[in-house]
């Protein structure tokens, strides 16, 4: 939901509360989760300046999820560095950097895609489902999506409140 709009102020201050806003409602919802999941696995979900950004060669990953959301947000597509926004079911086998079974509850989350995955089939409101690696190596550290399929129209998702 787009914030209401802000009339009769200069254009800067207007963009300025916008992003209050926005970060108020962001901060409201999901984000609670994803702090205190953060803060208990060390990954920082959802955080979009975190070196998960890069996509060079890492090897292995330390884990392989598969997990189906719905698709909030797509990457423009001329960015290099392409992010998905997705809106995830809890994945209640993710594991921490200790290798402790910890859960990732359902959230929004900020997703880098593999070079490899295209987009241009998909569209925003799109159930999807999605395998993506985890790395928790000090020099590699961050997760991407590896390949994404769209699930059939009309498919229910558990996007309720839940706990990791
Ligand atoms: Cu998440």
């Amino acid at each position: 939901m787009p914030p209401a709009p802000v009339l009769g102020l200069p254009l800067r201050v207007r963009r300025l509360i916008e992003r209050t806003q926005r970060s108020l409602l962001h901060r409201k919802g999901w984000a609670t989760v994803a702090i205190a999941l953060s803060m208990a696995t060390g990954l920082p979900a959802c955080d979009r300046s975190t070196e998960s950004r890069t996509t060079t060669t890492r090897g292995e990953p330390d884990a392989v999820y598969v997990t189906r959301g719905r698709i909030e947000q797509l990457p423009p597509p001329e960015r290099r560095d392409r992010e998905i926004l997705i809106h995830h079911e809890a994945v209640p086998e993710f594991t921490n950097s200790e290798g402790a079974v910890v859960g990732m509850g359902v959230m929004v989350m900020h997703f880098p895609l593999a070079k490899s995955v295209a987009t241009d089939s998909l569209r925003v409101g799109d159930a999807v489902e999605f395998e993506w690696a985890v790395w928790w190596g000090r020099d590699v550290r961050g997760w991407e999506i590896r390949s994404i399929d769209r699930l059939p129209a009309g498919t229910e998702l558990r996007l309720g409140k839940s706990t990791p």
